[in-house]
């Protein structure tokens, strides 16, 4: 089989698509390859392998890789055809943090060849990359049987990795023209669509309003601290708010550790929050059903939605909670944490994911998210895949890399602000110092000025 007829067997099996597709980063696309049926078509299946293993028979190679799912049964019928030992990464055992698993005989120092279906950014295939080369494994090479833009292989080579596709968007426009599968019109909506570039296209698109006015005060304030007051008496809590409250952009607290709370501590709290100007975020980690979280934020002691200006949420449960806490109320919402900082955390990839998901369909609900990262790199990849201009905080940060003996992890500012943090989330690194006020007012500028050299590039 040569590649045109692939491509036309792919275009009968419903593997190339045309119309409106949201992709994984948010961004719509005219176009859309799946490839994933491919195994149920022995013939194009045969074809396909056929293809790859006349591409990459020459190539410098111990091993293959394939990555799961749509690429593995490919990549295991090259590996058989060319004799080499396969690997792949356990796709669920790759949480945030813990890193995947590679399953196959290998050795350190093995040259792996990796197959992927396609390529839109580099992203996910450098984040393999990494995985194997943490095992001891090499990497130079990826082969993919679409490219779909141009970006994947500029991403790569920034990394020093090589990109070998079987066929490009363009023969693919050119085979289905040849054979009137397609109209001009559409050929010109796509080539218009993949000239623009794929990254960040949507991240202009205002999805939360609230997201401008944390923006504007950060300018305002020109400060991307955020200080977590994660104090007891509410004596300490406001001999250093006083220190530090011209310092930050907001202010976290975790209300139900003040141990003398009374009804005195919120219109005190308000006070400094509009005499210092400075929004409050709660961080109650809402994590329950809609009608429970409702009355946790409205009810009980703390009255939490009278007073604070945003308050953190899980999605665990669902879109529920979030239905319950904002439902029927104006000018409210919340950060989402989507990561987390502290070792052996649970959240994986794929429930990062679903937050993200939830976001594109409740933006109202989400001024920004929560996340951390191994590096400014991982972080980055983390922040690109938001759906829309949402916020990133990041806390688990001091002055030096580093973990406390209950699993918090932290970062520097420059890894968190290099990732695109908006907002840092400092509590220890400033409040366990001998001077709270000069120590905030070393992370502000730390961070300020990263944020402005970074929003010039
Ligand atoms: O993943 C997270 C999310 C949050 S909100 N990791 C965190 O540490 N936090 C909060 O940030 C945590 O509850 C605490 O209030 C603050 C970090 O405090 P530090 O003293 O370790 O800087």
């Amino acid at each position: 089989m040569n590649k045109s007829e692939f491509i036309l067997k792919l275009k009968k099996t419903g593997a190339i698509k045309f119309g409106e597709f949201t992709l994984k980063s948010g961004v719509i696309s005219p176009f859309y390859f799946d490839l994933r049926g491919v195994i149920s078509y022995p013939e194009v299946l045969d074809g396909v392998v056929e293809l790859l293993v006349e591409k990459v028979k020459n190539m410098e190679f111990d091993l293959i890789a394939g990555i799961p799912y749509t690429a593995l049964p490919i990549a295991t019928l090259v590996a058989s055809k060319l004799n080499k030992p396969l690997i792949y990464i356990r796709k669920e055992e790759k949480s945030y943090g813990s890193g995947g698993k590679v399953i196959g005989k290998f050795q350190k120092g093995n040259k792996c060849l990796v197959i992927d279906d396609l390529i839109t950014t580099g992203a996910s295939k450098i984040e393999s990359a990494e995985e194997f080369e943490r095992q001891g494994i090499k990497v130079k090479d990826f082969v993919v049987i679409i490219d779909r833009s141009i970006q994947g292989k500029i991403d790569l080579a920034k990394r020093n990795y090589r990109l070998h596709s079987l066929i490009s968007l363009n023969f693919i426009l050119e085979t289905l023209e040849k054979h009137n599968l397609i109209s001009n019109s559409k050929i010109l909506e796509i080539q218009n669509f993949t000239s623009k570039p794929t990254k960040n296209s949507n991240k202009n698109k205002v999805t939360n309003q609230l997201t401008k006015k944390v923006k504007d005060k950060i300018h305002q304030k020109q400060s991307n601290l955020i200080l977590s007051l994660d104090v007891t008496k509410q004596q300490d809590f406001f001999e250093i708010l006083d220190k530090v409250g011209d310092q930050i952009v907001m202010l976290k607290t975790h209300i139900d550790i003040i141990t003398d709370f009374d009804e005195k501590f919120i219109p005190k709290l308000l006070k400094y929050a509009k005499k210092q100007n400075f929004f409050i975020l709660e961080d109650r980690k809402f994590a329950d059903i809609g009608n429970t979280v409702n009355y946790q934020y409205k009810e009980g002691v703390y009255k939490i939605a009278d007073w604070a200006d945003f308050v953190t949420a899980h999605l665990i449960a669902g879109a529920g909670t979030l239905h319950g806490l904002f439902d029927n109320l104006e000018g409210k919402s919340a950060f989402v944490l989507a990561r987390m900082s502290s070792q052996g955390n649970l959240i994986n990839e794929n429930y990062t994911r679903k937050c993200f998901e939830i976001a594109r369909q409740f933006p109202q609900f989400i001024t920004g998210f929560i996340g951390h990262g191994k590096n400014a790199i991982d972080i980055q990849r983390f922040k690109s895949k938001f759906p829309g201009n949402e916020l990133l905080l990041v806390p688990g940060v001091k002055l030096k890399r580093g973990h406390d003996n209950l699993g918090q992890q932290y970062l520097t500012v420059k890894d968190a602000m290099d990732g695109g943090a908006d907002c840092i989330i400092v509590g220890r690194g400033i409040l366990k110092s001998s001077n709270p006020r000069s120590e905030a007012k070393l992370y502000r500028d730390l961070a300020w000025k990263i944020y402005q050299k970074n929003s010039k590039e």
